[in-house]
């Protein structure tokens, strides 16, 4: 089955997956008492809409050479891309429930070696990015009409491996590449501004020789009609500021630095499920 694109009934499909990502999240985060819940959650409509709106794959070839490619640079987001992966058909949902197991195929950040769908391993921040600038220049060189998508942290963008990257990108000229910034304003104990600020980010991507638009990340219609926008006649790489909430749909996690890698207890956990409808 080859995934593709946004139908009529995208936006219910969307938002019926991001849905079901954030409650199998909370699942997985909870049983384990290990993860990332603050970021998963910031990042998880973004996701959602990529593989339920946009990108264009089929699970059971995960090496087909024409797939648009995603690659989650922020890697320690496992509770996002380990659902979206599992809801796309890459391997069965029963997966979910071995993660962080010994011996699982689901480690604390993603492993190609063992999960299909993913496309290069991450979890060191600043590495994600320059895979995916490498991925898009091989495409460019070999005229493919696949296209690559990158989602980094903000706090990931202190890095400086993705200004090389975003440089050589906007010398390219490489159209066929999408940063997505996961703009939550939080980094892993404290606001991106108040460790190493990165306002005004627009204008720097612009510097860098980029398109740059700033959207709503939790609005399917704002992040459909950005990120599944066709290449066209545009000329450069595309860089997408979504502004999300870190911990969004949990009340008592949003916005709170805490909630980076905190893990509910069983009343708390109770809590969010409930909000979770
Ligand atoms: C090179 C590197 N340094 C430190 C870490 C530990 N670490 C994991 S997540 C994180 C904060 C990331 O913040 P951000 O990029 O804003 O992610 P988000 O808010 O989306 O969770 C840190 C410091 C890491 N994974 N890699
Ligand atoms: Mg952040």
């Amino acid at each position: 089955m080859t995934h593709a694109l946004k139908t009529d009934n995208s936006d219910g499909l969307i938002r019926q997956k991001a849905l079901w990502m954030r409650q199998q999240a909370l699942k997985m985060v909870y049983d384990k008492q290990l993860g990332h819940l603050g970021g998963d959650f910031s990042a998880i409509d973004v996701l959602a809409t990529l593989y339920f709106g946009v990108l264009r794959f089929d699970p059971e070839r995960p090496d087909w050479a024409d797939r648009d490619r995603f690659v989650m640079s922020k890697g320690h987001a496992t509770g996002a891309l380990y659902t979206a992966l599992a809801a796309a058909g890459y391997y069965p949902e029963a997966w979910l429930d071995t993660y962080m197991e010994h011996h699982s195929k689901l480690n604390g950040h993603p492993n190609r070696q063992y999960l299909p769908g993913v496309e290069t391993n991450t979890g060191p921040l600043g590495h994600g990015f320059p895979v995916a600038l490498g991925i898009a220049i091989a495409g460019q060189m070999a005229g493919a009409d696949y296209r690559t998508y990158v989602l980094t942290g903000d706090g990931e963008q202190q890095e400086g491996s993705n200004w090389e990257a975003a440089m050589t990108a906007g010398n390219r000229r490489l159209k066929n590449l999408t940063l997505i910034i996961d703009r939550n304003r939080l980094q892993q104990g404290a606001p991106t501004e108040e460790t190493n600020g990165l306002d005004p980010l627009d204008d720097k991507y612009r510097a860098f020789g980029w398109q740059v638009v700033e959207i709503e990340g939790h609005d399917y219609g704002q992040l459909l009609e950005t990120l599944g926008a066709p290449v066209g006649d545009r000329q450069k790489p595309l860089c997408v500021i979504a502004n999300t909430v870190k911990g969004k749909g949990v009340s008592f996690m949003e916005n709170q630095a805490k909630w980076h890698h905190g893990v509910p207890n069983a009343e708390q956990f109770a809590q969010a499920m409930k909000e979770l409808i």
